[in-house]
């Protein structure tokens, strides 16, 4: 593989560095105190969806212990070309025949995909060398997928540029070639006029820009939790459409609510044998305002330490106004279609 060009390799570095539980399940169930807003007025969404895969690599990853035994790095990434919605996105790990590796075998700590050139719509400032970058999707360990459904989706230009950071470990006793797959959807014919398109805003429960890690301690005894918080003015008056938490081993929930308290969403944690296994996503549609403060929350297990954790909510908004809500008439024989919002899995 070519070496990427320093500088973006040194502003997705820089950018973020850990493993993304973002996404979807339309069985998942919402806080109960969650305020959801139907979705009204809605433009007919961007068409028929056309299936994309990209594959990344090789690695040539050593067995486990060995010189090269993981890849821990940052480059330039292939996407589709064009102009597109950008409608789902799932990741996997398969070797040079496209068979899979199991998720513990080959580990896929973290790939995270940037934009780089545009601005981070949560941390403005988040920039390496001139040069801005805006988080837009990514996965873990659990390898969860990211889905909108229609009317939204992410809007991807004809220049667009996309950069990645990535860290891949194999936990086998055998070497292996590697390569990272991502399959997303994408609508050619998404428009502004049809499709409202998402801003990504990943808040951090304690630094900005998202992304930093820090230590637990370790010091709380049995059952002791580690708790932190963070504050963000939302930039707009908007909807979150969906919310993907983000945390590493140790991790038990990232929250997100709103500035009197009410809950937006609650990305729990579950574990398979001592291991993050699945990290539970919020759709939702819920109201924010322009400079409301959100508070994102990560509590860790804090009996034991765990080094270079992270914390972060996901969201996905659409800083757009659906207007006034349809008023039914006494000819309508059935009631407003309520879409289901959000992510879809
Ligand atoms: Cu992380």
């Amino acid at each position: 593989m070519a070496s990427p060009a320093r500088p973006i390799r040194a502003i997705l570095a820089a950018l973020l560095v850990g493993a993304i539980g973002v996404t979807a399940d339309t069985g998942a169930p919402r806080p109960a105190a969650a305020a959801v807003t139907p979705v009204y007025n809605a433009p007919p969404g961007g068409g028929p969806t056309t299936e994309i895969v990209e594959k990344f690599g090789p690695f040539q990853l050593d067995a486990y212990g060995g010189a090269h035994w993981q890849d821990d790095s940052a480059g330039v990434v292939p996407r589709p070309d064009g102009a597109y919605g950008l409608k789902y996105v799932t990741f996997d790990l398969v070797d040079e025949n496209g068979n899979p590796f199991g998720h513990h075998d080959v580990h896929m700590h973290h790939f995270v995909i940037g934009a780089v050139g545009k601005k981070d719509t949560a941390c403005p400032d988040r920039q390496v060398q001139g040069v801005d970058v805006q988080p837009l999707i990514g996965t873990g360990v659990e390898r969860t997928p990211i889905a909108f459904s229609d009317p939204y989706a992410l809007e991807v230009k004809a220049d667009d540029l996309w950069g990645a950071v990535w860290h891949l470990m194999n936990m086998t006793d055998q070497p292996h070639t590697v390569y990272v797959k991502y399959t997303m959807g994408v609508q050619y014919g998404a428009t502004a006029d049809n499709t409202r398109f998402l801003t990504p805003y990943w808040a951090d429960a304690r630094h900005c820009p998202a992304g930093d890690t820090w230590d637990v301690p370790g010091n709380g005894g049995p059952g002791g939790v580690e708790v932190r918080s963070k504050t963000w003015a939302m930039p707009d008056n908007g909807y979150i459409v969906g919310i993907g938490g983000h945390m590493h081993d140790g991790g038990i929930s990232i929250a997100t609510e709103h500035e009197d308290g009410t809950p937006i969403c609650e990305n729990a944690a579950i574990y398979v044998q001592g291991l993050i296994d699945k990290i539970t996503p919020c759709p939702t549609h819920d109201t924010v305002t322009k400079g409301e403060l959100l508070k994102v929350t990560s509590t860790y297990d804090n009996s034991a330490p765990h080094e270079a954790v992270m914390g972060m909510s996901v969201m996905y908004l659409w800083l757009g106004d659906q207007g006034t809500p349809p008023s039914s008439t006494t000819t309508t024989t059935r009631p407003v279609p309520v879409v289901t919002p959000g992510f879809t899995g």
